[in-house]
């Protein structure tokens, strides 16, 4: 009989080893497919295991060498209260972020709750996606915005006559959700494809392909540089709205010097920005000329903000779109939200689900924090002042990490740097479902249970469908849930009542769901019982009402074009562009990695969907390049700097830059004997350096390479 399985890569039933789409999935993705071959997979972890020597004398010299020996539950909790105990104050417990779903038992929040409820624990500030905007927005608007309800698409294909993409594919990024993703904002891209497209990207993206859209390919960090020069062209043509500027930005003039050159004598103008983002000054021209003259909205990628100088990106952007003056108007101006989560569907009269968190007192703990992406540095460092924002923070002394729904050797740039930051700890803890290169670092690895092997609660990206997260099938070995795990954790400290009530899963799964019946039913919405909901494992709320077509900021106040704050930080306060040191080394490529449409980030590389090259992770390049180094469509090429190389398949793409390599981010850390990673992890390449000390954020897109043949094809 077909189950409903929920999950972030979308719902869908499987039955007998089959895997059929959900009917409410507006448009399900590919990805459901790999499921049969994931749950089966031979990388699974079977047993609670704890590396042989730190076993036998705490030993963490052979980390990632060793064997695993075998253990029960009981012991592995034994050791981890003891280490626990060792180490308290000193305990790294971010858990980033992607694996497993649900309101109960997903990995992150419950490692999350369980060291707050041990007292506090050492956690990150912002994240890995939108770090540096997420810092840079306060400074700018009032508020972090990124996250904020974006604009109706519907709104946008109403309205707008101009649509311009800045480093986004949103079509690839919006296959996959935080909640579970039922595609409705594919329906207005269909509506889209009538419109005016343009995509600045590195190449010709599969989001630009499917609306069939004009491309500029850019230099990889060079956006600032051609929107502003944009910028300069409208203020010397007098194509801006000034009533606009006048009445919502401050710091314009300051912006305006930089522009105009009138500090350092060089004029920002599109033979400035042609050299610097090697695009034709008529290409840029005639996209100032119809930003000046059609109603147009900016929607902007993550991807450049995840550089050097990133928040100054969006600045540049927000700096253009002020300029034109549409921020406010209705599906005009610019968007930030609309590349992950398949939103913009116009939101109903929804409510709010609980979790694990929220369905019970909230704990208070003394954490500490540290920017994003900056655990290397604190293990590497510990006690060493950094700068971060308008002050100087002191990085924490890390003796124990504990990691679920974590894939840190491939989400965290310079992947060498990883190997030996992670050296340092005492002791890690790593609940997984996969041997990945995370748990062979790790000193004590935990099975866990995949969906289809735990009881949960999960809703959709419209938040209209609650599906039950059931157990369709056996236990896979000793696998449980990081709820499970957790709990038995906290029972070893007598925590387990302030953990969870002494609840189970399915008890908290039935609290949440008739907390949200009762919501519902104030508003004379009424939801079938628990246990006929369980049974029949979804529930679409019925009869909500659509809210009135949104628009972001028709409420704005001020836009700060240049802030004091980040003058005192020694930094230009407006948007500008700066060369990254990154790009004054020798080597001659951009190297690009991108979110894959084949995987979440480093999930389903080990099942059958994984697209592959010979056996290797795809680069994909332009036919110039291939021909100077005489490799052609499947060959084996080795991409190298200073910092590591990596094995990848070449795929001849002649829209992609003529300098840029295009590596998806993801592909698992397989080193062999000599570092080389045989499987293209794109961080093997990149850099650890911060994208400004607004954020301390990651520069994954900031990378330069080079590239020789490795093997031919045969
Ligand atoms: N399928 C799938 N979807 C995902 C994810 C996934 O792993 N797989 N991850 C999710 C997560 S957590 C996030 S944060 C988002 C990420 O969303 P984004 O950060 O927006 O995604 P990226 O794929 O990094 O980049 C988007 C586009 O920017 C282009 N680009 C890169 N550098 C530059 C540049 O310098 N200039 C310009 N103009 N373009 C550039 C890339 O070629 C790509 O086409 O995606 C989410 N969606
Ligand atoms: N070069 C480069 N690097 C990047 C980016 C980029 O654009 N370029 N993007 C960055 C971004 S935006 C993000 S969000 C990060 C993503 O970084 P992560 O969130 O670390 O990414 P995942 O690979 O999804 O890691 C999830 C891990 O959880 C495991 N898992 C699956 N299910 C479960 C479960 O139920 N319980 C537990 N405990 N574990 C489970 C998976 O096997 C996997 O190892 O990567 C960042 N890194
Ligand atoms: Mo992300």
């Amino acid at each position: 009989m077909k189950k409903l399985i929920a999950s972030r890569i979308g719902a869908f039933y499987y039955d007998d080893g089959k895997v059929s789409p959900f009917e409410f999935d507006e448009k399900a993705s590919h990805m459901i497919n790999s499921y049969p071959s994931r749950i089966n997979s031979a990388s699974r972890i079977k047993y609670p295991m704890i590396r042989k020597s730190f076993l036998a004398n705490k030993d963490k010299s052979l980390r990632g060498k060793d064997e695993f020996i075998r253990v029960s539950w009981q012991e592995a909790i034994n050791i981890i209260h003891e280490e626990i105990i060792k180490a308290k104050g000193h305990i790294y417990a971010e858990s980033y972020e992607w694996g497993g779903i649900g309101q109960v038992s997903w990995g992150r929040m419950c490692v999350q709750r369980l060291m707050r409820v041990l007292g506090g624990a050492i956690f990150e500030e912002n994240d890995y996606s939108t770090g540096a905007a997420l810092a840079m927005m306060p400074y700018v608007f009032s508020s972090k915005v990124v996250y904020e309800r974006p604009t109706d698409l519907k709104a946008i294909c109403n309205n707008a006559e101009l649509v311009l993409f800045i480093g986004a594919n949103p079509l690839v990024t919006n296959l996959i959700s935080h909640d579970v993703p039922l595609h409705e904002h594919y329906k207005y891209y269909e509506i889209l494809k009538n419109k005016n497209n343009i995509f600045i990207d590195v190449y010709a993206n599969e989001s630009s392909k499917f609306l069939n859209a004009k491309n500029i390919i850019i230099n990889p960090n060079t956006d600032s540089a051609l929107l502003i020069s944009i910028c300069t062209f409208l203020y010397e043509n007098n194509l801006y709205n000034k009533e606009f500027i006048k009445k919502y930005c401050t710091g314009f003039d300051e912006f305006k010097d930089y522009f105009l050159g009138n500090n350092d004598g060089v004029k920002k103008d599109f033979a400035w920005a042609s050299e610097i983002c090697k695009i034709e000054q008529s290409v840029i021209k005639n996209l100032a000329l119809q930003l000046a003259n059609k109603k147009s909205i900016l929607i902007l990628g993550r991807s450049i903000q995840r550089q050097a100088n990133g928040e100054f990106n969006y600045l540049a952007a927000i700096s253009l779109a002020a300029m034109l003056g549409h921020i406010g108007k209705d599906g005009l101006g610019i968007e930030f939200n609309l590349i992950s989560g398949c939103k913009g569907e116009s939101v109903k009269n929804v409510k709010k689900i609980k979790d694990l968190n929220s369905i019970f007192p909230k704990i208070t703990s003394n954490d500490i924090f540290i920017p994003t992406s900056r655990l290397q540095e604190a293990l590497l460092n510990p006690n060493k002042a950094i700068k971060y924002k308008e002050e100087e923070i002191i990085l924490p002394d890390i003796k124990l990490l504990i990691n679920a729904s974590s894939s840190f050797f491939t989400h965290q740039p310079n992947t060498n740097k990883s190997i030996k930051a992670y050296t340092k700890a005492d002791c890690i803890i790593c609940l997984e479902p996969f041997f990945t290169y995370d748990a062979k670092m790790s000193d004590i690895i935990l099975p866990v249970a995949l969906e289809g092997e735990r009881e949960d609660i999960a809703i959709s990206s419209n938040k209209e469908i609650i599906f039950a997260l059931k157990k369709i099938k056996d236990d896979f070995y000793e696998a449980k849930s990081d709820f499970q795990i957790c709990k038995m954790i906290a029972k070893s400290f007598n925590k387990s009542y302030e953990f969870c009530k002494n609840l189970d899963e399915l008890d908290i799964v039935e609290l949440i769901y008739d907390d949200l019946k009762n919501e519902y039913k104030k508003d004379n919405i009424y939801l079938p019982n628990f246990n006929e909901f369980y049974e029949k494992s979804f529930v679409k709320i019925p009869s909500l009402k659509e809210q009135e077509s949104y628009t972001r900021f028709k409420d704005l106040k001020n836009i700060n074009l240049a802030n004091e704050k980040i003058s005192k930080m020694g930094l230009n306060a407006y948007a500008h562009y700066k060369k990254a040191d990154e790009f004054c080394n020798n080597y001659p490529y951009f190297l690009v990695s991108p979110h894959s449409k084949y995987r979440l980030h480093s999930q389903l590389d080990n099942s059958d969907i994984a697209f592959k090259i010979n056996n290797k992770e795809p680069v994909y390049l332009n036919s110039k390049l291939a021909k100077k180094h005489k490799i052609k469509n499947n060959d084996i090429v080795k991409i190298f700097n200073h910092r590591g190389a990596v094995l990848c398949g070449v795929v001849i793409d002649e829209s992609v830059k003529d300098n840029v390599l295009i590596l998806h981010q993801g592909a698992w850390f397989m080193p062999d004997e000599n570092g080389i990673c045989q499987n293209g992890n794109a961080n093997v390449l990149t850099s650890s350096k911060i994208s400004s000390i607004i954020s301390c954020s990651n520069i994954a897109h900031t990378c330069k390479v080079d590239l020789s043949l490795f093997k031919s094809a045969e």
